[in-house]
């Protein structure tokens, strides 16, 4: 009676601290985002999102084969650069974890998802919206988001028909993303009626637009897209103002963030800004976003920058299929996690198309007004 007395205060003490006992099974979910260099704060608001998932999922004591799983994170950095990308995935694989969820960057993503399908591992991006990353056939391969032919073709439509864009110029940071996002941007203009008058180039690393800008004056336009990430579209917006361009400025998820205003300081004005977040919530699906918002602050003592609720949910949706299958083995949950289905998350209602890819997955269109995102529609 006694043995069994101290047994179970061993086995209390050991939950407590967190510690797997005999009773339970270890389920390691890796997690990739660039926690360093220039998008390091969107690496780190998706990190985040992995950790409030797996504080979740361990405070619910989630059985599975009759054992409690005890999740643990492993995070790792790819700076968004391709080959950091790999080394990342290739440490997870060996690590032999459950699941990854990441990276954030298409460039990065595409090619880990090799990496990842040759080890049979499920992999779900909440954030690479390259179309390109689910079309290889990886059946490992899974995203909670739209992707750039949505993002893309909305926005180009958008400057043309909303906007009354005359002259737009377009300009890419040749990533992956930036790149494809800017293409699909163009096709739709140029569908919608409009003009393109300058396409123009620059990288993920740049710091100085001037020549380029000088260019985009040269040709009046009156709508600037740009297919990059916030931290170069923060400079580029404070050298527009700097060379008197008064231009809309239009970009895709990767500049849709809570930190574009204090990266462009005083060179954004009210309205100047429209970008699209890839997902998004209607009518009553709203107030699980918002309240997932308000906890992140509470816990992070900051924003959500844009990827973290749709981390949260890559992480559920991982977990749930595992919990389903009965099994957190790659070999046997996967296929469980391919039919996911009706599942409601925080981001809205997740099922996979035969792809990997989120079923009629919509988009937020923002704005910015006093130095906020400011929410103008949810198209689908
Ligand atoms: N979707 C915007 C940022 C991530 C990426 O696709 O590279």
């Amino acid at each position: 009676m006694q043995m069994k007395l101290k047994l179970t205060m061993l086995a209390a003490a050991a939950a407590f601290a967190g510690v797997a006992s005999a009773q339970d099974m270890v389920v390691k979910i890796g997690h990739v985002g660039p926690t360093s260099g220039g998008i390091a704060h969107l690496g780190k608001d998706n990190e985040n999102g992995a950790r409030l998932a797996i504080k979740d999922l361990n405070a619910k004591g989630i059985k599975i084969g009759g054992k409690t799983a005890k999740f643990e994170l492993m995070a790792e950095d790819d700076a968004a650069d391709p080959k950091q990308g790999t080394a990342a995935a290739q440490k997870l694989v060996d690590a032999k974890v459950n699941g990854v969820i990441g990276h954030l960057n298409s460039g990065t993503s595409i090619p880990a998802s090799k990496i990842y399908s040759d080890a049979g591992i499920p992999q779900i991006s909440p954030s690479a919206t390259n179309p390109k990353f689910t079309r290889n056939g990886y059946k490992t391969t899974f995203r909670v988001v739209a992707d750039d032919v949505h993002l893309g073709g909305t926005l180009g439509k958008y400057a043309v028909k909303n906007l009354k864009g005359k002259a737009i110029a377009v300009i890419d940071d040749r990533t992956a993303y930036g790149q494809g996002v800017a293409d699909e941007f163009e096709k739709a203009v140029k569908a919608a009626g409009g003009k393109i008058v300058g396409r123009e180039f620059t990288t993920d690393k740049a710091t100085d637009f001037m020549s380029i800008l000088t260019n985009v004056k040269g040709k009046k336009a009156d709508v600037v897209f740009f297919g990059g990430m916030d931290a170069v579209a923060g400079p580029m917006l404070k050298q527009m103002k700097s060379l008197g361009i008064n231009a809309k400025f239009m970009g895709g998820d990767g500049i849709c963030s809570s930190e574009l205003p204090k990266l462009a300081g005083d060179g954004m004005a009210d309205d100047q800004v429209v970008c699209a977040e890839a997902g998004g919530t209607e009518g009553e699906g709203k107030k699980a976003m918002v309240a997932f918002n308000e906890r992140f602050k509470a816990e992070f003592k900051d924003e959500v920058k844009v990827y973290a609720p749709y981390v949260y949910d890559a992480v559920m949706v991982m977990a749930a299929a595992m919990q389903k299958a009965n099994s957190a083995d790659p070999k046997v949950y996967l296929p469980v996690l391919a039919k996911t289905a009706g599942y409601k998350g925080v981001t809205g209602t997740i099922a996979f198309d035969d792809k990997g890819d989120i079923k009629n997955g919509a988009l937020t269109l923002y704005t910015y007004k006093a130095g906020k995102r400011s929410e103008m529609a949810v198209v689908r």
